[in-house]
């Protein structure tokens, strides 16, 4: 049965790292509850939820994925660019180490797990405000007795990675051309976000192929239905005033890759 691992909105999460965004309110109950949808929704689709323990100090530990990049042969525990979310990764590697053989990034590597992209034996690393060439090359490193190539993108004006870029199949990405050049990844299937939702680019690839998608971008939805993806919809409103998307808030563990 495929993992997912999640963890509680902290009650801090209006003391959030932002970076591209102006801090506006976030309706904690909402967010609680609409984060309760999502691991619902998780469970409902054939994953084993695992739930990390709340941390009521650590504003942004909802976003687990950026603590670690799970691959079938093992797990890398990031060292996270932004220094308050580095207390982050105890609780992750606890849980991490039944599934996965763990290795750690260290000191310069920078690395958040929303930076990365894994397609085949290709791992797409964002070079971001907070992952750099250090990363790369560790992950490189640990990454290559496996066969695994490692590549730095560039970004522009966004978050991370998979705010520009997300796999929508095996070969096929879903990607914002005002944030990522389309030619680096002209060896897959393009699809673009609709012009006028610039954060559509970000989903959550199921193991069963089907995809969570945020309800707030219905052009760029409308774009996938049509290619034949099949969409289940939820509501991240508050998660997102903290620069969270859906891919942030669980690290899902598959067996093997599709
Ligand atoms: C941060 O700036 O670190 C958080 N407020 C948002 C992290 C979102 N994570 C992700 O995209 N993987």
């Amino acid at each position: 049965m495929p993992t997912a691992i999640v963890r509680p909105v902290s009650p801090a999460i209006q003391q959030c790292e932002l970076t591209h965004l102006e801090r506006q309110p976030i309706d904690f109950s909402r967010a609680q509850s609409q984060h309760a949808s999502y691991c619902t929704t998780l469970a409902a689709n054939g994953y084993q939820v695992v739930e990390l323990a709340v941390a009521e100090d650590l504003a942004d530990s909802v976003f687990v994925e950026d603590t670690a990049l799970v691959l079938p042969e093992l797990a890398i525990i990031t060292r996270p660019g932004a220094e308050s979310r580095r207390p982050e990764l105890a609780a992750m590697a606890g849980v991490l180490q039944n599934y996965r053989q763990l290795v750690w990034l260290s000191e310069p590597a920078t690395l958040d797990g929303g930076d990365v992209v894994v397609l085949g034996k290709t791992i797409w690393i964002g070079l971001s405000s907070r992952s750099n060439l250090a990363a790369v090359e560790q992950v490189q490193v640990l990454t290559k007795a496996f066969g695994y190539r490692v590549q730095g993108v560039e970004l522009g004006q966004c978050l991370h990675l998979k705010t520009a870029v997300c796999a929508v199949d095996h070969n096929t990405v879903l990607l914002n051309p005002q944030w990522v050049d389309p030619q680096v990844f002209a060896e897959y299937q393009v699809i673009d976000v609709d012009p006028r939702e610039e954060f559509a680019a970000n989903v959550v690839q199921l193991h069963d192929g089907r995809l969570l998608y945020d309800q707030a971008y219905p052009a760029t939805a409308e774009r996938l239905r049509q290619r034949g993806y099949q969409l289940i919809l939820l509501d991240n409103s508050e998660l997102t005033k903290a620069e969270g998307a859906l891919t942030c808030c669980s690290l899902l563990i598959h067996e093997a890759e599709r």
